[in-house]
């Protein structure tokens, strides 16, 4: 189990509030917050979720081909030995239906729906100073008060649907891929245009062009991607992780990434042309995100990063047998896992098919959408569907749209005009007793998901159980501490190579007029947990807490 405070718990809420605690999302997050909460603390809590069931992005992202890029087996909580032992994974990695699967699994086993209200978006959030309390409206005109206020949005849930003149004179039908439609998209007979190659449009590809009349990939920036090696657990590995869930625990919470193995202790550019070769070779065996762990030095030194990029182009080169293709599919221009590095499975592959082709669209760029299909500067790509796998709004997206107001009418969109400062990733200066799960300025993204969510929540629900024991009911950071925090976020991340992909998400470059901040904690998952826990052990520094 976790360091999470176990209280006698004594269900009383505030004399005026409708709640304790307002939780907004029912994904990983904010399952495991309620259950922290409500059965730990004993705090009356609802959750307000959008979708009709329990899974966050899980819950809308059903493209073809989706599947999580986390090993199943770290892709769960871990605060509880029995759910680990209990729960069988059947692949490698679980695609929604299976994560689905196992988030109802833990909110029935916990018992966690009856605090959830399904269907009900939430279209505004205000912080009454006077009564201390968060006033939160929702889209059937509802408001409830609660004296703490958790978002557990996730941090890639507002859909980018880029702004392409003529949209809406397309006769087709199209999608994006976090929107997905629940009873699934036909493709058979179908000429479909697929738009974006981040980790969405490299599943995608492949699972769309097996059952489409054609495919038309079109891509803005050339991705690396290794394979990921998907297949069925065997008896033995799943034997495995039940008899090692401690040990697997300890190595997820002790690396960088919250994953399930460790970062190679050795430099690429000291190790030998041969032996370094063989070491990529295996690693491109093994397939996945552990491909990244080859060597310390590949998201920090350029050259070392050089080696890893010349190994996938010509892997690349080798296995797409049209060069024009190939040269296109690897005119990278950022160092190896700079964005969001994506596995695969036959992405490459998918490019030797007869009914695939590539459009560059840097060389030959998207005019406008027609009735027909999609115009470039030099052709008209007749299309029956197209698909955005455009991504995200990231991190800051789905926070900002739920109109969130603090002290004196403040609004976060205004406080975070010129980028998302706040301390620590969970809270905001002028917003009191709001607390952000896997926020901006938090390593989440960068990081094995549960593992950085379980590491938030009970870091919030140890602060709000030292809150009650104390008679404090007000929380927020000191300017000065969000100050330094929002410096050391820069810092972290330009200490690695990161920074130097100008079209990332993480810098919110991939959005019109968004900020460009890097905004995920790139100073490793331990270390921020230490972080963390040092400021709660000094009695919550650099938070101003009031009774
Ligand atoms: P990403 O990684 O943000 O990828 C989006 C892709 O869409 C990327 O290739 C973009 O090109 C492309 N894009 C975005 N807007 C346009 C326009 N206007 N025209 C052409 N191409 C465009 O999103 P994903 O959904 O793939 O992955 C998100 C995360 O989910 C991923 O990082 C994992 O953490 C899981 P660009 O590179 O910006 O030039």
């Amino acid at each position: 189990m976790t360091s999470v405070v176990t209280q006698a718990p004594e269900r009383k809420t505030s004399q005026a509030a409708d709640f304790d605690v307002l939780v907004i999302g029912a994904g990983f997050s904010g399952l495991y917050q309620l259950l922290c909460l409500r059965d730990r603390l004993g705090l009356s809590v609802q959750v307000l979720e959008a979708g009709a069931g329990v899974g966050g992005t899980w819950y809308w992202n059903r493209y073809p081909g989706a599947r999580c890029d986390s090993e199943s087996h770290s892709y769960c909580y871990s605060f509880s030995d029995e759910l680990m032992r209990e729960w069988e994974w059947s692949e490698r990695y679980p695609g929604p239906a299976e994560i689905l699967r196992y988030l109802n699994h833990v909110a029935d086993r916990f018992d966690l729906k009856r605090d959830i209200r399904f269907n009900t978006r939430v279209s505004g959030s205000h912080y009454d100073e006077t009564a201390n309390l968060w006033r939160v409206s929702t889209d059937a005109g509802d408001v409830l008060t609660a004296q703490f206020l958790i978002t557990a949005v996730g941090c890639l849930s507002s859909a980018n649907i880029p702004n392409i003149a003529g949209l809406d004179t397309f006769e087709g039908r199209w999608y994006h891929t976090g929107q997905w439609p629940h009873e699934g998209v036909d493709f058979s007979g179908k000429r479909v245009g697929l738009i974006g190659t981040g980790s969405t449009g490299i599943q995608a590809a492949p699972v769309i062009a097996e059952t489409a009349a054609h495919l038309t990939v079109f891509q803005r920036t050339a991705n690396y991607s290794v394979p990921a090696r998907n297949a069925p657990l065997t008896p033995e590995f799943r034997r495995y992780v039940k008899e090692h869930t401690g040990e697997i625990r300890r190595v997820m919470h002790s690396t960088v990434n919250g994953h399930p193995w460790p970062v190679a202790d050795r430099l690429a550019l000291e190790t030998s042309p041969e032996e370094r070769q063989a070491l990529y070779e295996k690693a491109w065996e093994t397939g996945g995100l552990r491909f990244r762990a080859t060597f310390r030095d590949l998201v920090t030194d350029k050259a070392a990063n050089d080696t890893a990029a010349a190994f996938i182009r010509n892997k690349i080169r080798e296995i797409v047998k049209d060069p024009a293709t190939a040269a296109k599919l690897s005119d990278f221009d950022h160092p190896y896992a700079a964005k969001r590095p994506p596995i695969d499975t036959d992405y490459f592959e998918t490019f030797n098919r007869d009914n695939v082709a590539l459009v560059d669209v840097r060389a030959e760029p998207i005019d406008r959408i027609t009735p027909r299909g999609i115009r470039t500067r030099d052709v008209e790509y007749p299309l029956d569907i197209i698909v955005f796998a455009t991504g995200f709004d990231g991190m800051t997206g789905s926070l900002l749209r739920m109109n969130i107001r603090g002290r004196d009418g403040l609004s976060l969109a205004k406080a975070w005009a010129a980028g998302p400062c706040n301390y620590l990733g969970l809270q905001v200066a002028g917003f009191p007793n709001l607390f952000m799960v896997t926020g901006p300025g938090s390593p989440s993204v960068l990081c094995n998901m549960p593992v950085a969510i379980e590491q938030h929540v009970n870091w919030i629900t140890d602060c709000i159980a030292h809150m009650r024991m104390n008679g404090l009911k007000r929380i927020e950071p000191k300017d000065e501490a969000m100050d330094s925090w929002v410096a050391q976020v820069n810092a972290a991340a330009n200490a690695t190579l990161l920074p130097q992909a100008k079209h990332s998400w993480y810098l919110g470059a991939n959005v019109p007029g968004k900020p460009r901040v890097f905004m995920p904690y790139a100073g490793g998952m331990a270390h921020y947990r230490k972080i963390c826990a040092d400021v709660a052990a000094r009695n919550y520094e650099g938070f101003a807490l009031s009774a």
